[in-house]
């Protein structure tokens, strides 16, 4: 059977783990060896001439072992260093056939296989997870016909128009070079200085301000291709198109508060709650979304389709939902895969190609260009987690690290002492021919007329946001202005935003101590596109981390009853306690402790729920622990449920209100503002009713703080 036979018998999405399977290694029950195969007798001690004599140049062993070593280190990525990834496939819901004649785009029985990596922009491969950042969401599709990668993020616009400023925008928010600070924050001089000198970046701001930027999980983030592509069908015909990945778990963030404390507490946030999902079972979904123009409609719009400082509004041009992706495994070695995987907005397959847009056309270069330096030479492509499923075979020859044996002499085009072989492939044959754009211009540097507006959807997005997101913008604004020294750039920063809204440039204005704007006008936008607001999303209460809190003496049926209806909700429970171990409970049941205060953190939880049970109830509230847990998951807008005393528990961290309302109610189960009690243990169900949907509520910001 040749490879490609092999391939299709067994399926693609098996064909890539088959693929890597032929480099996957597993040490356990084999002998210690060199890298020639010579097996190592002692690994503790190099050869020394008398046991407390100089070490012997001769000892082979050691010196292979501490060369390895020294050049253990790759350079990091230039932006998004810090990332995670994971295996999955992609399966399409309908043939696409009328829009694009891509394949892996046409038969809803095929399971492309997918590799996807998430990433922080800013900081290096140390720095923490929950930064406020924007998140790359690269992934790439081996299909049939060659990789395809779509090298997305998770906000749908970009701070610049065009390419050759990339440089400036990146050297302006990394940490500032006399003195490497700030680690992996946009809050400081250069970068507010920049902003404030290249207005298009105001739309990405507002989106960077916002809670986009400290998401809850990579699996509830949505992705965008950002710039505008084209979908070709066979028949030639094209048409402008944008993607979008749809979490089908809803998009969430955090709240400011605990993104910073929990780069502290867990610095791995992020991907560990990728890593630990994925090895539960919950295998991450995203929902792949077209966006598409006819190409006579390009002039129609108030906004140039190819400047990636807009967004198409959805309730414009509609999101076509046409697949999905589910991430189903977790890499066996994060430096072989995650690190080593290179990614390019120009690994293209038949059926999509590309639009001028000034942005991406710039990007098309520079992938390859740093992967060179950061993979160590042209032959990345033969490494294992880059290998397209398909055979690949041209004229390249020799360079770092070449893996492939090519036999023959013939290593040029065109020949014919090898028939012309590996020769181009016509259209029909497979062959990519680039769509036939006409273009007619001057050479000139310049930027379009049509690429001036810089605030209209900026204010779009304002405009678009609940109070409460309005809010926590205005905040972030405070925040990252409010670490900027120089007054002149935090004036600059008002005044250019007093062109977005007035009001917004008023508040930010009076946090950091700025003249309000005189003058200000907005962009006289009075649109919004509800499809922006994260309170307009989907809720669900799946995959979702409960804390119990309990100790010695809590209410066993109850904390079971509590936790199985969590289980059948999807929602994963862990016990804290004062010490690891077990727990006994008043009727002498034994629970296992999870973490204790010291090991865990309110942040590290969607929801807490403290058991019933007096001698419990009575041991947590003589723990500032517990109550500082309890207070800060309230003051975080998280669920909070009690049963019987534990409500106690809630009244004595000053949870407001619980007393006087029951009371006053005088309701078996109550639920306000997230926080759900139940008098006593006789009304579980409705108790763990309240409490799911309060969950899947995510945060509840009408609680007054
Ligand atoms: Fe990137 N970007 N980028 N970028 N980008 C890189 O490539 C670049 C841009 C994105 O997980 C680099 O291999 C330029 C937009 C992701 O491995 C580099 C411009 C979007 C990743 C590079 C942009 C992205 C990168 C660094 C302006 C969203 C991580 C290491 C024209 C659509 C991929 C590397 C991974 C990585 C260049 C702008 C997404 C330097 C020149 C817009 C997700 O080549």
């Amino acid at each position: 059977m040749d490879k490609k036979q092999e391939q299709k018998t067994i399926g693609y999405e098996q064909s890539k783990q088959k693929q890597l399977d032929d480099f996957r290694v597993d040490d356990s029950g084999q002998k210690l060896t060199t890298n020639q195969g010579l097996r190592v007798s002692d690994d503790e001690h190099s050869l020394k001439a008398g046991e407390r004599g100089p070490t012997i140049m001769e000892d082979f062993h050691f010196r292979e072992k501490m060369t390895h070593f020294d050049h253990e280190r790759i350079p990091e990525r230039v932006v998004h260093a810090r990332g995670y990834a994971a295996h999955g496939y992609f399966q399409v819901y309908e043939p696409m056939k009328e829009y694009t004649k891509a394949k892996f785009l046409q038969d809803p029985s095929v399971k492309t296989p997918v590799f996807v990596r998430f990433s922080t922009v800013a900081g290096s491969r140390g720095s923490g997870d929950t930064v406020r950042d924007a998140r790359g969401f690269a992934t790439k599709f081996y299909t049939e016909e060659g990789n395809y990668d779509l090298v997305g993020n998770n906000i749908p616009v970009f701070f610049i128009q065009d390419a050759i400023k990339f440089p400036d925008l990146v050297h302006s928010f990394k940490p500032e070079p006399h003195n490497e600070m700030p680690q992996a924050s946009t809050a400081h001089d250069t970068f507010w200085d920049f902003v404030a000198n290249n207005t298009e970046s105001a739309h990405m701001i507002m989106w960077a301000m916002s809670d986009r930027a400290i998401p809850r999980s990579y699996r509830m983030m949505e992705g965008f291709g950002v710039h505008t592509f084209r979908f070709v069908n066979e028949e030639g015909k094209a048409r402008f198109v944008k993607f979008h990945w749809k979490p089908v778990l809803g998009v969430h963030s955090l709240v400011w508060d605990e993104a910073q404390k929990l780069a502290g507490k867990d610095p791995d946030f992020h991907r560990r709650d990728l890593w630990e999902a994925i090895e539960m079972g919950n295998y991450p979904e995203f929902e792949l979304g077209v966006q598409m123009i006819e190409e006579e409609d390009e002039f129609n719009f108030n906004f140039d389709i190819l400047d990636p400082t807009k967004i198409w509004p959805e309730e414009m041009v509609p999101v076509q939902i046409i697949g999905k992706m589910t991430l189903n495994r977790n890499v066996d070695n994060v430096f072989a895969e995650t690190e080593q995987v290179a990614f390019h907005p120009g690994h293209v397959v038949p059926g999509i190609d590309f639009s001028n847009d000034p942005l991406l056309q710039g990007r098309l270069f520079s992938y390859t260009d740093t992967q060179l330096t950061r993979l160590g030479g042209p032959n990345f492509h033969e490494i294992p987690i880059n290998r397209p499923v398909c055979p690949f075979h041209n004229h390249q020859r020799d360079g770092m690290h070449r893996m492939t044996i090519n036999r023959g002499p013939v290593a040029y085009h065109k020949n014919s002492l090898q028939g012309n072989d590996p020769s181009p492939a016509s259209a029909e044959e497979g062959g990519y021919v680039h769509y036939q754009e006409k273009i007619d211009g001057r050479k000139v540097r310049r930027r379009s007329e049509s690429f001036k507006d810089h605030y209209s959807q900026a204010t779009l997005f304002w405009n678009s946001m609940s109070e409460v997101e309005q809010q926590h913008i205005i905040k972030a604004f405070r925040f990252e202005l409010g670490k900027v020294k120089s007054k002149d750039i935090q004036q600059q920063v008002v005044d250019m935003f007093s062109n977005v809204d007035q009001y917004l440039a008023e508040q930010i204005a009076v946090g950091i101590g700025a003249k309000p704007p005189v003058n200000a006008k907005g962009s006289g936008v009075t649109l919004s596109s509800p499809a922006l607001s994260q309170e307009n999303t989907i809720k669900v209460p799946d995959t979702r981390k409960v804390a119990v809190l309990a100790e010695n003496g809590f209410n066993d049926s109850e904390v079971n009853e509590v936790i199985d209806a969590l289980k059948k909700a999807g929602v994963t429970a862990e016990i804290i306690s004062s010490h690891l171990g077990m727990i006994t409970s008043a009727d002498g049941e034994q629970l296992e402790v999870t973490h204790t205060f010291l090991t865990s953190d309110s942040v590290l939880f969607d929801a807490v729920y403290v058991a019933g049970g007096q001698q419990s109830v009575d041991q947590l509230k003589g723990q500032k622990e517990a109550m500082n847990f309890i207070g800060e998951a309230f003051s975080h807008y998280k669920a909070i449920g009690a049963v019987g005393e534990g409500r106690e528990l809630l009244a004595a961290a000053n949870i407001p209100g619980i007393e006087t309302a029951a009371q006053v109610t005088g309701k078996e189960v109550y639920s306000t503002s997230g926080v759900v009690f139940s008098r006593d243990a006789e009304n579980m169900d409705a108790f763990n009713e309240a409490f799911i949907d309060a969950i899947a509520g995510h945060r509840h910001w009408m609680r007054k703080m």
